[in-house]
């Protein structure tokens, strides 16, 4: 064998060895006792390559822009938002399994199959940080997949959400230089990379733990005249502080949660956006962002707060509740919830 024929046979070898997303997802589902849930991992993970595709023509094809309305929150919508949203509404209803869905761009529960064995809710934005889309650079999607307590019934399903569901998985996608895939179940996160050539995700990043140490820290420092009290006192300290004293380093901030998150995830650090002035309850929406991404982190060995509570200890509200939010490195995510007490103290 050549050396060229040689690398050929060995990288065929190695995808189909690779573990795709649908082998680890089956495998994952059956060891938690869910053995459904890979079918539903895997047509989240089909609407995501339809998204990643949709999202690399909207420059090409003009997609790029609003459309003129706006969503719950009073966000202007973008083409793309609304052509991710429809795809993976298309695709959780494909998967059979999911008797509603709760979306950044629908006003109320989408319902699906309330009246059958369906025994999901999921709570989705179908694309975080669309600001990127006319710059190019990257954007993602979050899901969260929560257990019904009253499977069958189409009554009162947004209270059946709120009060009674539990949160069984959360991941989310990360259309980048390379189009990431990251879920869990409640005990482990891993990572998938998109391998174009063959349309499947790989497995790139088995069992992520995110560092205790280093990284960098993201947060909008434009805000800090608007933020709450003690988040600035947080910021000097991690700038004057020595590196080696145990804190992030430098400061990244994308624009899209998901690119910063998945930084943290890999290399440590924090991920802050707090309550301020404009956004007393914080920016970053509870059900479909904060409360999967902070499954997702904590499964990870990291920490995910409001500031004050950990994520999960947070009540639900609203369809479209938004948090405070800070993720990543649990000791980084201590020392912030530090200063917000002693500044309220
Ligand atoms: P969009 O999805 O509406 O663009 O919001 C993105 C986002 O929720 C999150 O991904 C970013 O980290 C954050 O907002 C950026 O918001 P600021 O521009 O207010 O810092």
């Amino acid at each position: 064998m050549n050396d060229s024929s040689f690398q050929r046979a060995d990288r065929v070898e190695r995808s189909s060895r690779a573990t795709t997303l649908p082998r680890h997802a089956a495998a994952r589902a059956a060891e938690r006792g869910e053995p459904r849930f890979a079918t539903l991992v895997s047509e989240i993970a089909f609407a995501a390559k339809v998204v990643a595709r949709e999202a690399r023509q909207a420059a090409p094809t003009g997609r790029l822009g609003t459309v003129g309305s706006a969503n719950a929150s009073g966000d202007a919508q973008k083409e793309l938002d609304l052509v991710a949203n429809r795809i993976f509404l298309d695709c959780l209803e494909a998967s059979g399994l999911v008797a509603g869905v709760v979306s950044e761009e629908l006003e109320g529960v989408e319902l699906q199959r309330c009246s059958g064995d369906a025994e999901y809710f999921v709570c989705l934005d179908p694309i975080d940080g669309s600001s990127n889309l006319e710059v190019g650079t990257s954007l993602g999607s979050i899901f969260g997949v929560y257990r019904r307590t009253r499977p069958g019934s189409c009554e009162g399903v947004e209270q059946e959400l709120l009060n009674e569901s539990s949160l069984v998985a959360g991941g989310y996608v990360l259309y980048g230089a390379a189009t990431a895939f990251v879920y869990t179940l409640g005990e482990g996160v891993d990572g998938f990379v998109l391998d174009q050539g063959i349309g499947e995700f790989l497995l790139s990043h088995p069992d992520i733990r995110c560092p205790q140490s280093g990284g960098g820290y993201s947060i909008n420092t434009g805000n800090s005249h608007l933020w709450e009290p003690g988040v600035l006192d947080f910021v000097r300290h991690v700038d004057t502080v020595a590196p080696d004293a145990g804190l992030p380093y430098t400061l990244r901030y994308s624009g899209a949660l998901m690119a910063d998150l998945h930084r943290i995830l890999l290399e440590g650090g924090v991920y802050c956006y707090p309550a301020d002035k404009d956004h007393p309850e914080g920016k970053l929406r509870l059900l479909y962002e904060a409360a999967p991404l902070g499954l997702l982190v904590e499964a990870a060995g990291g920490r995910a707060s409001s500031g004050r509570e950990r994520i999960p200890e947070v009540p639900r509200r609203a369809l479209h509740q938004t948090t405070s939010l800070a993720l990543g490195s649990a000791g980084y995510v201590a020392t912030y919830e530090r200063f917000l007490a002693e500044a309220a103290a």
